[in-house]
């Protein structure tokens, strides 16, 4: 089989490219390892920057979004017992983001991909990509007990931080920066109504706690736990006490239990590989970079990643120019860094650290106190939360 771009991967970096190229007459096929229900099973991120709703409509793929999704004009700080509002539209002259989650992005991106006929193949073992490196690339997998080997001008691994993709690339090629942090967030969902109209959060000296939603009637919420917790010691109760003692009085109060949905815990780490293109084979998304989920910035990574790559294609095809893809992996890795940077400091601002100290503890108060008394140090907050211009 041959086709123009083989996509790695039918996670949200991996569709959203599929799409566009598809829509720019651009052949492609995804390949994806697991099934497209285990794919639609996975619960992850819940806030979409201006930016990646944006490409969502470009992709036509962002109607129920646009009607079902929850337009966020503010977030609330909570410490010491009070909430502080964070006035997103009115410190970015009017920007939101929009609340929808990844696993309705997802399926909206699969709907459509479906429609306009394009292929995936899913449930295919042991992908691999060969010769990138040469101008005859292609992957060869494991379908239906036989292999088969896809044919391409290109290999875009969107195959997420334990993918093939970026293990495919010879060592000395590549360079890895990495931070993990000592504690990961235990979430759940419930179908209670969510404590307050936007998310909310909080920094608290049982550690951080986070309340976000999927809807009106689904509520999303995060405690910070230790790495060497199971959920099986989080029974619905427990998570429910702790993360009210981890709120402000009158929120905890005023918040809707019920029983969990789901119930998982994901460890905190901060990853970037450089550069982002060999020869032939492209990383885009989880694949490339990680950031802790404090700032939000994943997904919306992936998808201005894929603005990047989508154009440097398009030009290719089209424009018979290279400019693009040459200028690939330094455009994106200059925004991700700056997401990288946010993602760190809202994480160090948030958490409460093993081994931060009364030094520590004292100047994560006054990184506080001083977001809630300066209008610049909010800015500066709500111009990455919303998200950086491409
Ligand atoms: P994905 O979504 O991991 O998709 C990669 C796909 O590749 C497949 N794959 C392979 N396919 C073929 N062969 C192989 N060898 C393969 N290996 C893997 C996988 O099965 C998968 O389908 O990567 P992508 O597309 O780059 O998307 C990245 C986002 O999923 C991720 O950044 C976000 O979920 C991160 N994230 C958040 N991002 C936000 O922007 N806003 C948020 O509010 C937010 N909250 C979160 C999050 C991530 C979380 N977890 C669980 C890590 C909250 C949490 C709790
Ligand atoms: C979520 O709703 O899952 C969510 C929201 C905000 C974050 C992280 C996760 O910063």
């Amino acid at each position: 089989m041959r086709t123009q771009v083989a996509i790695i991967g039918s996670g949200p970096a991996g569709l959203l490219l599929g799409q566009l190229l598809t829509d720019a007459g651009i052949d492609n096929v995804i390949v994806e390892r697991v099934s497209q229900a285990y794919v639609l099973g996975r619960i992850r991120a819940g806030v979409l920057e201006d930016g990646t709703a944006a490409m969502l409509d470009e992709a036509g793929a962002g109607a129920r979004m646009r009607r079902e999704g929850l337009p966020h004009a503010g977030f609330d700080l909570a410490f010491d017992g009070r909430r502080h509002r964070v006035d997103l539209a009115g410190l970015t002259g009017g920007r939101h983001v929009m609340v929808y989650g990844q696993t309705e992005v997802t399926r909206d991106l699969m709907e459509r991909r479906a429609a306009s006929g394009a292929l995936s193949v899913y449930e295919a073992a042991n992908v691999t990509p060969h010769d990138f490196d040469g101008a005859r690339p292609c992957l060869t997998y494991e379908h239906d007990g036989a292999t088969r080997r896809l044919d391409c001008d290109f290999i875009a691994g969107c195959d997420g931080y334990h993918g093939v993709a970026r293990r495919s690339v010879p060592a000395g090629a590549i360079e890895t920066f990495e931070r993990v942090y000592p504690f990961g967030w235990l979430g759940i969902v419930a179908d209670v109504p969510p404590v307050g109209d936007e998310l909310i959060y909080a920094n608290h000296p049982r550690g951080f706690a986070l309340c976000s939603m999927r809807s009106l009637t689904r509520s999303r919420y995060y405690v910070q736990c230790s790495l060497d917790e199971s959920t099986d010691a989080w029974p619905d109760d427990r998570f429910w006490d702790e993360i009210r003692r981890r709120l402000p009085a009158a929120t905890a109060e005023a918040m809707t239990t019920g029983p969990s949905v789901e119930k998982s815990i994901a460890p905190l780490r901060s990853f970037v590989a450089e550069p982002l293109r060999f020869g032939r084979l492209l990383l885009a998304g989880d694949a490339a970079h990680i950031v802790p989920p404090t700032g939000a910035k994943g997904l919306n990574l992936a998808a201005s990643d894929i603005r990047y790559l989508f154009d440097g294609l398009r030009e290719h095809y089209h424009e018979r120019s290279d400019a693009g893809l040459d200028a690939y992996s330094g455009k994106a890795l200059a925004r991700v860094w700056k997401a990288e940077r946010f993602s760190w400091w809202m994480t160090n601002t948030l958490h409460r650290f093993p081994d931060q100290g009364g030094f520590g503890q004292k100047i994560q108060h006054a990184e506080l106190d001083y977001l809630v008394g300066s209008r610049a140090a909010r800015t500066a907050m709500a111009e990455n939360y919303v998200g950086l211009p491409y």
